[in-house]
């Protein structure tokens, strides 16, 4: 009921407008991983059962939020991409805080199926951001940024263990052996120290995982304009999220080259 004495409050809250037809990008980010995996023991450079729990969470994500079109994860972060069409409310604070709380729920709800017997020894937090990109080539730049980044801490963490682990260097030492070296000198260690090609390492470790919507246009004959993810919203809101507008594929790919996206043209779709 209104009340004339507190009513004036409403205008202090400040909803943060996201312009229309840019593209949203929410990431979110461990909070003090650094600590939080070595507490919990996480093998290195990668473990498997973290990026099981992320990509969990991440697709949980999706199917909570049918305008994410697609996600991109590595190491303690995931980026949300919203279809730059989406009619949701463009409500900043709101979707961000939405997110990321789901996020890090389904993380902590899922944390026993995936880590089985490691107790939770406290509560990870993450942070989250967004970030609006005004066309199809900038959110391609971020997305690309982002998996270089993927790549350049992979290549380094996966040298820098090799060297520890069954290369008898410390720590100290290993770094300092790394210390100014460029791509092509860490792939040289790998081979010639362990006699491992990097390429050969898991594409999961080296690309991250990409987690997107499946061609609704072509599977579903109702769904004419490929970004009419409105549609999954009415199926998810009767209760029919097997619906294939709706399904989401994971891959362990290349996203910086033209490939991905021309294979996937419903993904970005095309400006308007
Ligand atoms: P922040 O994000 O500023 O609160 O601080 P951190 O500590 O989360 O730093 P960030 O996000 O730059 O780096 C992620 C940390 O998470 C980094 O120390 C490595 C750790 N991490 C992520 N995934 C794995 C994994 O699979 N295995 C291990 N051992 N560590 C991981
Ligand atoms: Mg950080
Ligand atoms: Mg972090
Ligand atoms: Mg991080
Ligand atoms: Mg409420």
């Amino acid at each position: 009921k209104a009340n004339a004495k507190t009513s004036y409050l409403k205008a202090f809250e400040k909803k943060i407008a996201l312009l229309p037809h840019t593209w949203i990008v929410v990431r979110i980010d461990g909070k003090g991983f650094h600590k939080f995996s070595e507490r919990h023991k996480f093998a290195k450079p990668n473990d498997d059962r973290s990026i099981e729990l992320m990509n969990k969470a991440a697709l949980k994500v999706m199917q909570h939020f049918p305008d994410v079109v697609l996600s991109y994860g590595q190491s303690d972060e995931y980026s949300f991409v919203i279809n730059r069409y989406s009619k949701m409310e463009r409500h900043g604070n709101k979707i961000m805080s939405s997110i990321v709380s789901l996020f890090a729920a389904m993380y902590v709800y899922n944390w026993n199926n995936v880590f089985e017997n490691v107790t939770l020894e406290y509560s990870p937090a993450f942070d989250a951001r967004v970030v609006l990109y005004p066309n199809n080539s900038c959110l391609r730049d971020y997305l690309s940024w982002r998996q270089a980044d993927c790549h350049i801490n992979n290549m380094y963490n996966t040298c820098f263990w090799m060297l520890v682990q069954s290369g008898n260097y410390s720590r100290r030492e290993a770094e300092e052996k790394l210390r100014g070296t460029v791509s092509k000198d860490k792939r040289a260690i790998l081979l010639n120290e362990f006699k491992r090609d990097y390429d050969a390492e898991d594409a999961l470790y080296r690309k991250g995982t990409i987690l997107f919507r499946h061609d609704c246009a072509s599977s579903t004959t109702s769904l004419k304009t490929t970004f009419n993810l409105s549609y999954a919203c009415d199926e998810l809101k009767k209760g029919n999220s097997s619906n294939e507008a709706y399904s989401v594929v994971k891959e362990h790919t290349d996203i910086i080259g033209d490939q991905f996206w021309t294979e996937r043209p419903w993904l970005l779709g095309t400006e308007q």
